[in-house]
This record gives structure tokens, sequence and C-alpha cells, in this order.
């Protein structure tokens, strides 16, 4: 596991650009903030974006959660990227086999492919989706595209554990050029063997929440803390910042939560 190396060293080592640009950008922020933005209006979502943006590293969208999802919707979230130096990562959650998937990535009123620089699948059908979307990345013009995979989840009766969660690890390591890691809840050293050195898969975690330990559909929240104790590299929060009264307070405290921690376990 590389949890104790800095990201500095992690951004200078690694194979992938996307990867190495996310760890420079986490250090030149001081920040391990992913906003879950999950809005429903354009402008709400920008509005967000302008303001949190200069303490986050990456903006996660569900874009298809917009009453009035238009070309501004993506024209605004591209300028914000620039404008305060963040990542997009559509949280897509692919699941489909990979022919299907390829056209829901690149086409549709949607082009994810054009405006995202991460996306998120399941494994649940097996490689080929990965393959797929691979096959995008590497024939599109554009060079910094990357997947994470869904290895846990964490509602209550998840069935992403064990047997499955190993298997998306298996075969986030098929394709290191384009898997920059995955999203689950703990590091899941238990799954990931060390014997190969050069590897460095990216765990995101979400489910985190500084005031609050779940919702009534069964979404489970740990703290920023807890979450860099097991080993987790950047932290997703959505209603524990954008549903706080304060917004901006609370993401400057998650901010400074995730990075005390990050601080802490480095060597
Ligand atoms: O902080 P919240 O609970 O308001 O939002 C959590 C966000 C939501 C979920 O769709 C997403 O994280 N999520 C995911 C992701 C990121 O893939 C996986 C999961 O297991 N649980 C989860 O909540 O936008």
């Amino acid at each position: 596991s590389k949890s104790r190396l800095s990201f500095a060293k992690r951004a200078e080592q690694h194979r992938n650009p996307l990867a190495r640009h996310l760890f420079a950008l986490a250090e030149k922020k001081q920040s391990n903030v992913v906003l879950s933005a999950d809005l429903t209006t354009t402008n709400d979502l920008l509005d967000l974006a302008d303001r949190l943006g200069p303490y986050i590293v990456v903006l996660k969208t569900h874009i298809d959660i917009l009453s009035d999802f238009n070309d501004d919707t993506i024209a605004g979230l591209t300028e914000l990227s620039k404008k305060h130096d963040f990542l997009i990562f559509e949280d897509r959650k692919f699941v489909d086999i990979g022919n299907t998937v390829q056209k829901q990535y690149k086409g549709g009123v949607l082009r994810i492919h054009d405006w995202a620089h991460i996306v998120n699948l399941s494994v649940l059908a097996g490689p080929g989706i990965v393959h797929a979307l691979e096959e995008t990345i590497k024939n599109g013009d554009i060079s910094e595209r990357g997947l994470l995979i869904l290895a846990e989840m964490t509602s209550k009766g998840s069935l992403a554990t064990g047997s499955y969660t190993k298997a998306s690890i298996d075969i986030a390591r098929m394709y290191p050029e384009t898997v920059m890691g995955w999203v689950a809840t703990r590091e899941l050293s238990q799954f990931v063997d060390s014997k190969t050195d050069d590897e460095d898969f990216v765990v995101f975690t979400t489910g985190v929440n500084i005031s609050s330990q779940g919702d009534t559909f069964g979404q489970q929240y740990q703290t920023p803390t807890t979450a860099m104790a097991g080993g987790s590299d950047f932290l997703i929060a959505g209603r524990g910042i954008y549903a706080a009264a304060d917004p901006v307070a609370a993401v400057q405290e998650y901010r400074k939560a995730g990075w005390d921690a990050y601080k802490a376990r480095i060597e």
C-alpha cells in the first residue's frame, strides 16, 4: 500500500497522468475533498461549484438528476473547473455490457467522456465493461481520463462485499493504465497483495459525514478522520457539506479534518 507516502511522492511516481494531476492538485490545494454536488438545477450546481471550488480537488456530479441539463451546464462546469482548478467526476456508475456502456460514455445527450475526467463503474457484468471504456479513452484525443471501480458500497445490505470486492480489485489490476483506483470504505489491504510495488490504486471513500450516522434509506457514514485512518485517500462528501447551514464553512471543516488526518499518517 502507498498510503504512508505523501501525495507529492505519489504524484511523482504514478504511471497514470490523471492520477499524477490529482495528487499534485491535492498537494497544491492542501485538500483531499471531493464534493458530491447532488443539486438538481444548473444554477444551484454552478453556484455551489463556484463558492466551494477553492477548497476541493474534485467536483462529483450526478448529471442525470438535473432538471434543466443543457449545453450551459457543461460549459459552466468546465469553466469553473479551470477557474478553481478541480477535476470533474461524473458518478455515472456504469454497469451494463461493454458495447452499451461505450455508447453511454461517449454519446447520448450527455457526452460524458467529453467533459468528465473521472467516471465510475461496477464490474457486475465482468471485465468487458472496463475494456470498452478503456478503448474509448485510448482512442480519444483527451489524455486525462480515468476510471474508478465500485469495489464496495456504503449502503446497508450492500452485496458488494467479500469475493465481489476482491474481483473488483482483480479487474482493476488488469487495466492499470485507465483504472486509477476504486471507491471503497477503507484500504482493502486484505485483497491487495503487495508483491507488486509499482501499483498505486487511489482509494476514494464515500459515506463521509461529520455530524450524521446515516439516512432513512440505509446510507451509512463515517467521519473524515476514521476514513483516513482506514486508508482512504480522497473523501467524498455530499449532504454533510452542501446541506449544511454554511456550506463554505462546512467544506473548510471537512478539508481541515481530511488534511490533518492525511498529515498524521504519512511517513
Ligand atoms: O454524502 P451523501 O450521502 O450526501 O452523498 C454520497 C454520494 C452520493 C452517492 O451517489 C455516492 O456518494 N455514493 C457512491 C459513489 C460515489 O459512487 C458509492 C456508494 O457506495 N455510496 C455513495 O453514497 O452522490
